[in-house]
């Protein structure tokens, strides 16, 4: 605990000495013993003071959050408050009413009322008084705290007196066991915390389930990419003839052998995964969370067996499944990337539905080991992504034998044949006129977006507050949700990148946050990605036309160039495909605010690159950066043509 006597601005009132520290566990005075500190019963002043001296002294920024921190933790109910602010009176008469007892500092009545404020801005992310918290648990202001009160969790709260030990069965529960959820569980679990994670995976409508770790490592980024890497040693084996490989047996692809080594490999994961939980004594239960009452949850296993738990402090981390298009035949026929990755027989000619970047993605693999591959789509490709770079990603799929179908939604999926796979008649109604078509598949991907599971896990039960139209839920900086001791990370969050390393880095500081006295919060910009279509693209920042939404034009200048990797000369693939773009503000020192790639290996490319923003990377810096040469990421430290000079910018040689 800090000491008081320490680096301190002192409070102002006229403490006698030995009387300044007001609110801390053993020195807590009665109501009435305060001298000329004390408000009108039940309520206490707290201070930031040093007893027993006089002298004014800066206190540092962390030494003052400890001191806050101390107060907070010592005191059950702290208001951080302005003597003349009626919604800190509101509250203070709140629990007046209640006959608790509180302690207040007066922001107004101290010198460093302001830094003081800042400081719990840090932590809180709020600045407004009143500031109030309850058993260490962070209620807001005076409209959450009356809410609280309304809602009886105010009463929940003030009865839990968390400094006493085992009030809870967990200081923290996650419900969800992937990306997010796991990362969290186990840095609580290395601070020290006892901790539990639930984890459950639904069927899929086709029956579908999968082991620990969520959507990730299960039915995303691991097998995605393992059949990508299956695609692209599909195209190397292509251009391995021009590089003198001879080879008489005909090239076939095992769709049973990829499946059977990819889902060995992610078996090891789900164990791996159990092994750490388990080392790091996190408590893993294998069934469905929902919220019952105030800190307590309903845990349901397979067997539909129920068992409650209670926790201080709550993660939602459940993540999203995929979405149906609620038309005759959807949900039992079509299939989606749940089920695509250990689909135990080759799919066969297949329709994809849909034009986000699992529907590209999942059409590329498929179409690189062989698959007739179709795509419908609704609208625009890649919507969110820069669409110049939308359309290169398209136009390349294209060339490589995927088939486009734009501007149709499917209407109605029937079943000829059963089989595995069997037989589907799509019929399609074009989004523009009244021309409808249809055809017959083996196999209809729906890749059309994707739904939080935050509707069935009794949030309403609880008061946290989800956006009724996305089911996503709103959070603070600091993951917070309105209810103060729940709080959420990963794809469930609203309006943050939906991607594992997010899902993970939140949830690994949302823990240190929590329970280490760290401060450092998620910082959800420029997060690069990469989509691993046939041609990788990759990218970091801002896509062309929101960097000139929030720029304007005339602000920025884009840099680009089409390149040549040096493997594709031999190979005599295409010598303007490839492509590199950066978005730079001209008003910020050409600062580089978006970065884009098409190429082989975009996603290494990107990874780079996007530290090299994030410490400020501006287009001087890589004119002033040497290349590797030959690669193609060093094709951005020679972009020379200005988008807006309309110069030339295809390529004749390396
Ligand atoms: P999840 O990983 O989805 O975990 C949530 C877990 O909670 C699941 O196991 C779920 O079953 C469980 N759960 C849900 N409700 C309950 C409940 N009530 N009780 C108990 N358990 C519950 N991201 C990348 O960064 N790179 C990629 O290349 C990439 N590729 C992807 C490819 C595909 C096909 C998909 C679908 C996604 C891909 N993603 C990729 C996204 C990435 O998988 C997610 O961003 C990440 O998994 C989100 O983590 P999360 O912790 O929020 O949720
Ligand atoms: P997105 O990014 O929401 O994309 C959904 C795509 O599906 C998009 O191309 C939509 O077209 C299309 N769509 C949506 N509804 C329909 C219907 N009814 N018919 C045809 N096409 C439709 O979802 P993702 O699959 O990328 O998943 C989001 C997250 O999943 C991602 O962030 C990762 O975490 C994994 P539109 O452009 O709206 O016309």
């Amino acid at each position: 605990m800090a000491q008081l006597g320490d680096c301190i601005t002192l409070a102002q009132s006229p403490t006698p000495p030995g009387r300044g520290k007001v609110g801390t566990g053993p020195n807590r005075r009665p109501a009435g013993a305060r001298g000329a500190l004390v408000s009108s019963p039940p309520g206490r002043r707290a201070r930031l003071a040093t007893p027993g001296t006089g002298t004014s002294i800066v206190e540092t920024r962390e030494a003052m959050r400890r001191r806050l921190q101390d107060l907070i933790e010592n005191n059950r109910v702290m208001i951080f408050s302005k003597s003349y602010c009626p919604h800190s009176t509101r509250v203070k008469e709140l629990f007046s009413s209640l006959g608790v007892e509180y302690n207040a500092l007066e922001l107004d009545k101290i010198d460093n009322g302001s830094s003081v404020q800042e400081v719990l801005l840090e932590i809180t992310n709020q600045k407004t008084v009143p500031n109030v918290f309850v058993n260490k648990v962070h209620m807001g202001g005076c409209d959450q705290t009356l809410q609280a009160h309304q809602s009886g969790l105010l009463k929940k709260v003030l009865q839990e007196d968390s400094r006493g030990s085992g009030t809870y069965d967990y200081d923290l529960i996650v419900i969800g066991g992937g990306s997010g959820g796991l990362a969290c569980a186990k840095e609580a679990a290395v601070l020290g915390k006892k901790v539990m994670v639930l984890d459950f995976v639904v069927p899929s409508p086709h029956g579908t389930t999968w082991g620990l770790g969520g959507t990730c490592v299960n039915v995303g980024c691991i097998p995605k990419k393992l059949m990508h890497q299956a695609a692209l040693l599909g195209q190397a084996l292509h251009d391995s003839r021009k590089y003198g490989w001879e080879y008489n047996q005909q090239v076939k692809h095992n769709w049973e052998t990829m499946i059977e080594a990819i889902q060995n490999y992610i078996g090891s994961l789900n164990w791996g995964y159990k092994l750490s939980l388990r080392e790091k004594a996190v408590t893993y239960i294998n069934s469905y969370g929902t919220f019952v009452d105030h800190h307590k949850i309903k845990a349901t296993n397979r067997k539909e067996q129920e068992t409650s738990y209670t926790a201080a402090k709550f993660v939602i981390a459940t993540g999203e499944r995929p979405r149906y298009l609620g038309i005759q035949g959807d949900k039992e026929y079509c299939i989606t990337s749940d089920d695509l990755f250990s689909l135990p027989y080759c799919p066969g000619k297949t329709l994809v539905v849909g034009a986000s970047y699992v529907a590209l993605e999942c059409a590329g693999f498929l179409a690189g080991i062989g698959l007739d591959v179709t795509v419908m789509v609704r609208s625009i490709l890649l919507r969110g992504f820069d669409q110049e770079m939308a359309e290169k990603v398209g136009s390349y799929m294209e060339q490589h034998g995927v088939k486009f179908l734009r501007k149709f939604i499917p209407v109605t999926i029937q079943q000829l044949e059963k089989g595995t796979p069997g037989k589907l008649r799509v019929v399609a109604k074009s989004i523009e006129g009244p021309e409808t078509i249809e055809d017959v598949y083996n196999t209809v991907l729906l890749a059309i977006g994707r739904d939080s599971c935050t509707r069935k896990i009794g949030l309403e039960k609880i008061g946290v507050k989800i956006n009724e139209k996305t089911g996503k839920i709103p959070v603070n900086d600091v993951e917070q949700t309105n209810v103060p001791y729940v709080y959420a990370i990963g794809d469930i969050l609203e309006g943050k990148p939906e991607l594992t390393p997010v899902a993970i880095q939140a949830g690994k500081l949302l823990a240190r946050r929590l329970f280490g006295g760290s401060l450092e919060k998620c910082d959800y910009i420029n997060v690069p990605t990469t989509v691993f279509t046939p041609l990788e693209y990759g990218c970091c920042g801002l896509s062309e036309e929101k960097a000139i939404e929030v720029y304007t034009k005339d602000n920025l200048e884009v840099y680009h160039t089409l390149f040549w990797p040096l493997e594709w000369t031999i190979a005599d693939r295409d010598n303007n495909t490839c492509y590199a773009k950066i978005i730079c503000n001209k008003r910020d020192n050409d600062r580089v605010i978006g970065f884009h790639v098409f190429g082989p290996n975009a996603g290494e490319i990107t990874q780079g690159f996007a530290v090299a923003m994030k410490c400020g990377l501006t287009k001087q810096l890589l004119n002033d950066t040497i290349g590797i040469h030959p690669t193609c990421g060093e094709v951005f430290t020679t972009l020379e043509i200005t988008k807006s000079s309309g110069l030339a910018i295809t390529q004749k040689g390396c």
